[in-house]
């Protein structure tokens, strides 16, 4: 206690200030929020300290008897937080315990009894800094939210310096006239923190949709993890679902920061042999520096992927919703709002439609001339204007940044009846009986090199063909267009009570209540994301996939080829989704080109190489930092897909005209750049990482795995394609020499040449694991003692991780052949790391975990790394009885399983080709002859013989 006073007697002493009185506030200035205290205010630029802030807001009266969240964001560095002088919250611990602790963001709830409904209510923050910037930082939404409806609290504050605790409560009564002036005045400062707004009161209780793979809720989205993705691959957006206000914020793939640009460090070869040395010698620190001085991108970072606009739709009037729900059908790929207000069912449906390149929203109701809303578009990007155009559309161009990417939108609005107008950059439409909003949008980028598109043009062209449409039609294009990739696999993994809740309930319930239902939805989900983000003659699917409403979003929402980019694409070929995989395939092409320079100006390489990151603009050299960014094998990695794509479809054009010469480049590239360790004589891969553990090393041993099956891979195409001989051996010949897979003292697989890994370390990088999964060269039959060293390594690294760790984890447990601790996996990764929309949490949001998972649940039930294909090599004890049908394995082949009591009951091939298949159940093999375009059916009897 003593401390504490004297703290407070010199923080108020060295301040002059003593506590306000109640109408003048002398002592208090304002402030932004958010932001830090040193950038407000010259005088503030030294200050360390206790320091108080308050905002004066009017809960709208229908927050009467809810309790709410106040969320602050991130506080540098502790504070505790009051609302109408009751504490509802603290982080870290102020002085005389002080403990800074300045990165969780703060949410803290507000019981019901606190809010004063109708009247003023003051929030205070009781902030103490330690050092550096202080206050109310942000970096996440700063409101007062009530199921009702919510107050926005970034804008301007009271501040002062100083510590007493009476600066928590009211200066007055609020109910008393002097109260209630403070207040108001308060609300009179320019740009006062505290907009209020109301939503509709929901009432009565939805019946769950009709199809189980649904994502559905009883409430609107109020965060952006919580609205429905929808996608046609180049478009997407995300469907709030808000009563009163609808809510479409929209992507289009190729709207990036930056244009083109090389990114290669010219002359870095010249520090190559040095760098290397250094680590040779064991000086770590020096080669990092010098790496980090001569050997990295120019610039260092890349550029960022980019939110387009918000589509927002205001219906008045519809301030009561009973039986509200929303879902978003997987089968079908439509978002649906629907309540009733009145005696009106209102009803919405969006879609993003890849055959026609738009996004459509249908706005209807049971009742003639019920319709009746606002339509605008607005954007995050602040150069936007939005101007009308015509009887029924709006027109909304503009640009990232100065000399940047260019980019324009429009709605058209197609009521049915009524009277639409359009005025102020608004259109209205009033008493129709249904309206069709068709949302085009378009960038000015042609590819990488190229950015002298128009996209005004591009807009019109595809309203011009869209809007020649009916909505039937238009419906019918996507759902043709839609269900003949989504429905060619289905999934049962059995069902329990669970499967009727709302989604989100049932998240929540994951990790404690059997929901055999959630994980095919999770499966599903995945197929759904992939088929609404990745689709030929568009992007890849980035962090994000196409999905992203920050104009600084996390890791710039890039292409990570160390694990993410990857990982996104695993479950295409084994989910039947080939097709989806070819934006990939237009990035490695690309990347061979922009590769190239970097090959040459950093290795003197021929060939070419990546490192972990490419943007939209191809860079392809080590950005960020020589410590993670100096890591030679991403290319070689997204090579593995190419090599994967052709055993999945055998099919040889492509594999001569696409895969071979990627590969081939990316082969010449590492036969240049391995050199030989002088202590052990092996080829290794120096300078490098293995992600993003342990800093610039020599050998890590997840590159050797990956350049051992890129040289594996292209010789092998090289002799399908009956090419290049003499180089396909050489590769041969280099591989034999690559530094092998060792086992260290603590029965692991190591990570490093040397046998220092750490088994108390549980970093979210497996990497050394690679060559279990996604490689295939670690197997328990074919490399017994090196399994069960992967398998050690694993449990030292554990059951934790991030989004897309846990998501790895099920795909290794998997090929542990350990359904148990897959399903385990699989659990933690719903329960622990997903959004109530079934996004990944990273946190934050990552879209490589969704795709990870499902590729890890197909894991489980079928597996064809190797030679053989093998059934159920994962079945959980959870999953008793289920079936899938047109899941697909190497070779060509189509299965269908269906299993009962843990065993499998029967087992369907397909193979579009014809050819044999080795099929294991257990410990037996069967040569099954699948002639072509045949079904050939295999019972449990098969195996039993
Ligand atoms: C890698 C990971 C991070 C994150 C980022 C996008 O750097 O280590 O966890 O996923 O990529």
């Amino acid at each position: 206690m003593r401390p504490f006073l004297a703290a407070l007697g010199i923080a108020c002493i060295a301040c002059g200030l003593f506590a306000a009185r109640p109408a003048d506030m002398p002592g208090w200035q304002t402030v932004r929020v958010p932001g830090a205290w040193e950038q407000q205010d010259r005088k503030l630029a030294q200050y360390d300290g206790f320091a108080w802030y308050r905002c004066f807001v009017k809960a709208p009266k229908e927050f009467a008897g809810q309790p709410a969240r106040l969320e602050l964001g991130s506080i540098d560095d502790c504070d505790e937080t009051f609302v109408n002088g009751r504490k509802v919250g603290a982080t870290g611990r102020l002085p005389p315990d002080y403990r800074g602790l300045s990165g969780p963001r703060r949410e803290y709830a507000v019981p019901a009894d606190c809010i004063r409904p109708g009247e003023w209510n003051l929030i205070a923050v009781r902030v103490y800094d330690g050092g550096g910037g202080g206050g109310l930082m942000g970096g996440a939404a700063m409101r007062l939210t009530s199921p009702r409806g919510e107050i926005g609290l970034e804008g301007t504050w009271q501040f002062r310096t100083g510590d007493d605790v009476a600066w928590a409560q009211w200066p007055a009564d609020p109910t008393s006239a002097e109260g209630r002036k403070v207040a108001e005045s308060f609300a009179k400062i320019p740009r006062a923190a505290g907009q209020a707004s109301v939503r509709a009161a929901l009432t009565g209780k939805a019946e769950p949709p009709a199809s189980l793979l649904s994502a559905w809720y009883r409430q609107p989205a109020r965060e952006w993890v919580e609205a429905m993705p929808i996608g046609g691959g180049r478009l997407g957006a995300m469907v709030f679902g808000g009563v009163e206000d609808e809510r479409l914020q929209f992507n289009e793939d190729t709207l990036w920061t930056g244009g083109p640009h090389e990114y290669q460090h010219e002359g870095a070869k010249a520090h190559l042999a040095a760098i290397r040395r250094l680590l040779a010698e064991g000086k770590q620190r020096e080669a990092q520096d010098l790496a980090g001085r001569e050997f990295m991108s120019v610039p260092l970072h890349q550029k960022a992927y980019q939110p387009f606009g918000d589509l927002r739709v205001h219906f008045t009037g519809h301030d009561t919703a009973a039986d509200y729900r929303r879902d978003l059908d997987l089968d079908s790929a439509v978002a649906a709002v629907r309540y009733r207000a009145g005696d009106v069912t209102y009803e919405r449906r969006a879609f993003a439609s890849h055959p026609d390149q738009v996004i459509v929203l249908r706005l209807a109701a049971d009742k003639k001339g019920a319709v009746s809303f606002t339509a605008r578009l607005d954007s995050p990007h602040k150069p936007a204007q939005t101007r009308g155009l015509g009887e029924n559309q709006l027109v909304m161009a503009g640009h990232v940044e100065d000399g940047g990417m260019k980019f324009e939108s429009r709605l058209r609005v197609i009521a049915e009846g009524g009277r639409t107008t359009v005025k102020d950059g608004e259109a209205t439409v009033e008493g129709a009986d249904a309206a069709t909003l068709i949302l085009a949008a378009a960038t000015n980028f042609n590819n990488y090199h190229d950015t002298s598109a128009d996209p005004a043009q591009r807009c019109e062209a595809a309203m011009k063909a869209a809007a020649a449409k009916t909505f039937d039609d238009l419906l019918k294009a996507h759902l043709e267009d839609y269900r003949q990739l989504f429905r060619r696999v289905t999934l049962d993994l059995g069902k329990t009570a669970a499967a009727a809740l709302p989604t989100d309930e049932r998240l929540k319930a994951a990790a404690r209540d059997a929901d055999p239902q959630l994980a095919t939805l999770y499966f599903q989900f995945g197929r759904y994301l992939m088929i609404s983000c990745s689709r030929p003659g568009g992007q890849p699917a980035n962090l994000q996939g196409l999905w992203n409403d920050q104009l600084n979003p996390p890791w710039e929402s890039k292409w990570t080829t160390n694990i993410n980019t990857e990982m996104n694409y695993w479950p295409v070929e084994v989910t039947n989704l080939s097709e989806c995989h070819e934006p990939l395939f237009g990035l490695i092409e690309d990347c061979a080109v922009t590769g190239r320079k970097v090959a040459e100006a950093h290795y003197g390489a021929r060939g070419w190489v990546l490192h972990h990151n490419t943007d939209l603009w191809r860079g392809t050299a080590p950005i960020n930092a020589s410590d993670h960014g100096i890591w030679v094998t991403g290319g070689a990695w997204l090579c593995h897909h190419l090599w994967d794509r052709y055993r999945f479809t055998c099919d040889k054009e492509f594999l001569a005209r696409r895969a071979y010469p990627a590969m081939k480049g990316a082969a010449t590239f590492f036969a240049d750049f391995l050199v030989k360790d002088p202590k052990t004589g092996w080829l290794i891969s120096t300078p490098s990482n293995s992600p993003e553990i342990g800093g610039l090393v020599a050998g890590p041993t997840m590159d050797h795995q990956i350049i051992r099956d890129l040289f594996a891979n292209t010789a092998e195409a090289a002799r399908i394609l009956g090419v290049d001989a003499g180089f396909a051996a050489r590769l041969l010949e280099m591989r034999k020499q690559i530094a092998p897979n060792q086992i260290g003292k603590h029965g692991q697989l190591q990570e490093w040449l040397e046998d220092k890994d750490n088994p108390q370390e549980e970093h979210r990088h497996v990497s050394h694991l690679w060559g279990l999964y996604p490689g295939g060269e670690i197997t328990p039959r074919g490399t017994p003692d090196v399994f069960k060293a992967a398998r050690q390594s694993l449990l030292f690294r554990g059951d934790g991780g991030t989004g897309w760790s846990k998501a790895w984890k099920i795909n290794f447990w998997a090929r542990l052949l350990d359904g148990d601790h897959a399903h385990k996996m699989v659990v933690e990764a719903l329960g622990g790391n997903t959004y109530p929309n079934l996004f990944d949490a990273h946190p934050p949001f990552q879209i490589d975990g969704n795709f990870g998972g499902t590729a890890g649940i197909a894991e489980m039930l079928i597996q064809s790394q190797g030679d053989e294909v093998e059934l159920l090599p994962a079945l959980p004890k959870a999953w008793p009885t289920g079936a899938f049908k047109g899941l697909r394995a190497r070779g060509g082949f189509e299965v269908d399983a269906a299993w009962k009591d843990g065993a499998l009951a029967d087992a369907t091939f397909r193979s579009k080709l014809g050819g044999t298949a080795k099929v294991r159940y257990g410990q037996k093999v069967l040569d099954v002859q699948v002639p072509q375009g045949k079904a050939v059916v295999l019972t449990s009897d098969d195996f039993r013989r």
